[in-house]
């Protein structure tokens, strides 16, 4: 069958179960009705703003894991921490009593400086969902790149705050092609299991998980997989999984029940405030500048660096710019965010002496999704946790791994939809356009072409045993995959290349990487997990030899 008689049989399914319009899925919009109930704020992160002038022993550009990891181990080592991140703070609840938004309703709190919404799943029916929203510091960020839409948490905890919480240790057996320099049986005897510990990762009860009710799209997922002979897993996630079965009793406010994620979760979510900001800020050597934007790290005349870093307001504008001076600067701005700065600032002369290979190696965990139409005695429910727990494991045989993936729209949609994690070998480069004077990366939507042939290993043979057909109406019109986008960038100032074996940049002591940009572009799974373990495998060996 070819592409065509997919597209056109999936459209002829799409109408005859006459599914309604306003739809999404964890990573789309969704048309739930949710309770507006007072939300307790999360764990008090200690906050200052930092002044002008000011010296600090350790600067962490980012809040999210690697920063996190960063500035707790340090401040337990005794160093005094400051953070810089962009974004807000997310500690303060808004006019509706919530400091979230719901992804039913996207307001000025749901994209980074956005005058309308981009959702992942962009369409429903073939029609648009997207929609206005006030230009406003807000916590998801579609930054668009070369190519692709590279979707970014902003706010204190970094991706924490947006993301699924699918909390995966990758398969030992493929850990030499994640990070081929890093010691594997340190790593799986030691950091893997501090970094589950510390991010406080628990998987589902089995028990309970049979039935759930808002699993009853896994179920199906599950059911589907294992008839074609596909291994199914059970997937940890950092959700609390005894306040989600609080949810589906109706004995507390729903969060994941209501198709709370993309845009934050009010309860449920471990997110880093919960878990590493929470315990370094108890060391009361952890301060954090919220709406605080690094521009500019360059060698300081008596030693150490001087961080340029523009406070801005609620709108992006800049209200300050602060020049401070810090002994030791550890890049956390996230793959995207650390490879567009060190790019920039070695092109630029501020850090000339930053290795050719930054910029270099960055790749998309090669994600793609899809959705399957199924038939109508295999609903997969009107009530969905958005927080994925499970998924089809066809890594080894076929280079994919999919995640099941929730489409809680409110109704039954007869639909199966997954995220997949595939073996994509395309790796792309950051370099400095002088004359836009900005950073670009050279991915082509094209790329994702080995994605797409790895996750049909999957689907296209349980659509054949099954006898159904893909969704062709959730990315655009006939249009079967998401391949437009990715939520795990990695890479561009990879460990042991741009920088050593632990994260110390060549040529510029005391500046060092420590976030997903260290990871060469793939993790075979989701990647937090990788990027918290290494990160406490690095910081643990700058502690030691370097402080
Ligand atoms: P990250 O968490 O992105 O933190 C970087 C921080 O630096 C951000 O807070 C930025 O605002 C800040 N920043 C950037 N530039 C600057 C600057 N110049 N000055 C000051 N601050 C700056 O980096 N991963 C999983 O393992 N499981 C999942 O279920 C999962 N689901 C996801 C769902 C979504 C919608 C998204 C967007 C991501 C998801 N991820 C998931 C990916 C995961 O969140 C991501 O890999 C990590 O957050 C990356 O961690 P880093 O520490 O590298």
């Amino acid at each position: 069958m070819n592409q065509n008689s997919l597209q056109s049989n999936d459209m002829r399914g799409v109408s005859r179960r006459r599914f309604i319009a306003g739809t999404g899925s964890v990573f789309g919009a969704v048309a739930l009705t949710g309770p507006a109930a007072a939300i307790p704020a999360p764990a008090a992160v200690a906050a200052g703003p930092i002044t002008p002038g000011a010296h600090v022993p350790a600067l962490v550009i980012g809040t999210g894991y690697g920063g996190s990891v960063a500035a707790l181990r340090l401040a337990q080592a005794g160093v005094d921490v400051h953070m810089i991140e962009m974004g807000m703070a997310w500690d303060t609840p808004g006019p509706d009593g919530r400091i979230f938004a719901n992804t039913t309703s996207p307001d000025h709190r749901s994209y980074w400086l956005r005058t309308r919404t981009k959702q992942p799943l962009s369409n429903f029916l073939g029609f648009p969902i997207d929609r206005e929203v006030p230009r406003y510091t807000g916590i998801l960020d579609a930054e668009e790149l070369g190519g692709i839409t590279v979707y970014q948490g902003r706010g204190v905890g970094g991706g924490s705050l947006v993301n699924g919480g699918m909390a995966v240790t990758p398969r030992r057996e493929n850990f030499g092609a994640v990070l081929p320099s890093v010691d594997a049986d340190e790593m799986y005897g030691t950091y893997y299991p501090r970094a589950n510990a510390g991010l406080g990762v628990a998987t589902v009860d089995p028990a309970w998980f049979e039935t759930a009710e808002c699993y009853r799209y896994a179920r199906v997922g599950r059911k589907h997989a294992q008839r074609s002979g596909f291994p199914f897993v059970f997937v940890p996630d950092v959700y609390d999984w005894a306040y989600m079965q609080q949810e589906a009793a109706g004995t507390v406010p729903r969060s994941a029940l209501a198709g709370e994620i993309l845009y934050g979760n009010n309860y449920g979510k471990k997110s880093l405030q919960k878990t590493y900001l929470a315990r370094a800020s108890a060391t009361g050597k952890v301060h954090i500048s919220a709406l605080h934007k690094v521009t500019s790290v360059s060698p300081a005349a008596g030693g150490g660096y001087t961080v340029v870093i523009d406070q801005l307001d609620t709108g992006g504008g800049t209200t300050a710019t602060k020049t401070v001076t810090a002994d030791r600067v550890f890049f956390a701005a996230g793959s995207v965010g650390t490879s567009k700065l060190l790019v920039r600032l070695k092109a630029t002369g501020a850090l000339p002496r930053l290795d050719d290979e930054i910029g270099k190696g960055w790749g998309d965990n090669g994600n793609v999704m899809c959705g399957r139409a199924n038939h109508m005695w295999d609903p997969t429910g009107s009530l969905q946790s958005s927080i994925p727990c499970a998924g089809i494991d066809n890594w080894a045989a076929g280079g994919a791994f999919a995640e099941v993936a929730p489409l809680p729209t409110g109704i039954e949609t007869y639909a199966s939809f997954y995220l997949s994690i595939t073996r994509n070998p395309n790796r792309a480069q950051f370099s400095w356009n002088a004359a836009s004077g900005r950073v670009e990366l050279n991915w082509q939507t094209a790329w994702k072409q080995p994605s797409i042939d790895m996750a049909r290993t999957i689907f296209d043979k349980i659509n054949a045993k099954e006898g159904t057909i893909y969704r062709t109406d959730l990315f655009g019109t006939y249009k079967i995959w998401g391949d437009h986008l990715t939520y795990h960038p990695l890479g561009g100032a990879v460990l042991n290349r741009a920088t050593d074996n632990y994260g110390r940049l060549h040529g510029h002591p005391g500046l060092y990487v420590i976030d997903g940009a260290l990871i060469p572009g793939n993790t075979s799974v989701n990647p937090f997990v990788t990027i918290t373990a290494l990160a406490e495998r690095n910081i643990e060996k700058i502690i030691a030899t370097d402080l």
